[in-house]
């Protein structure tokens, strides 16, 4: 049992059946606790398309209290035009914490299997601390998804950021923007994450979107 923190994100991922990973549809509920990195992401598999993963970050009273700080799941991106993934009510998801979104690489053949690909604090807009990934990033990395395969995506709260062996993997000079990997440690496999952030948080004055969605 995890209490405090529920979110749902919709993740427009995969529109193909038959393969074990990630064309789970329609929705993935958490199944125990996914993980903190590639080695020990949770498999979303099944058939159809995936459009929603239901999960819970938070205390966890009966693991000696705890703190999950962040998810991670294995999916297919079928088309990468198509890619989408939220927590924002806007576009069907919702969370009742400051949401951070992230997308790496899964290409366990090479030397850095887990790269970062896409990271978002709060959707470009901002009116919501809730988080949005589009196909591209809106910074000038140049970075997005560039072809059909297998991608991890981990939800975090603000401010957990995702590290590897170099430091920090974005650098998110503006919350609202769609950040490529270009913080000093973005050259190299994600490992590990800051850990800031026992707890969710609000910040400033925007709206904290609440509920949990159907
Ligand atoms: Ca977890
Ligand atoms: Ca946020
Ligand atoms: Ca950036």
């Amino acid at each position: 049992m995890r209490i405090p923190i529920g979110c749902a994100l919709t993740v427009v991922v995969a529109t193909m059946s038959d393969t074990r990973v990630a064309t789970a549809g329609p929705e993935w509920v958490e199944n125990d606790d996914a993980g903190s990195n590639g080695s020990n992401a949770q498999i979303v598999f099944g058939n159809g398309p995936l459009t929603k993963i239901r999960g819970r970050l938070g205390v966890s009273p009966l693991q000696g209290g705890t703190v999950d700080r962040e998810d991670m799941y294995l999916v297919r991106i079928v088309d990468p035009a198509r890619f989408l993934a939220s927590t924002d009510v806007s576009f069907g998801g919702s969370a009742d914490f400051d949401t951070q979104l992230w997308l790496f690489n899964f290409d366990p053949i090479r030397p850095n299997p887990f790269l970062g690909i896409l990271g978002n604090d709060d959707a470009p807009g901002g009116e919501s601390l809730q988080s949005l990934l589009l196909p591209n990033a809106t910074d000038k990395s140049g970075a997005g998804v560039q072809s059909p395969g297998l991608y991890l995506i981990a939800i975090s709260a603000f401010d957990n950021d995702p590290l590897s062996e170099g430091g920090e993997i974005y650098e998110q000079v503006d919350p609202t923007e769609i950040s490529g990997p270009d913080g000093p440690g973005g050259t190299l496999s994600q490992i590990s994450w800051t850990g800031n952030s026992p707890a969710p948080r609000a910040r400033g004055s925007s709206r904290r979107p609440s509920g949990r969605s159907a």
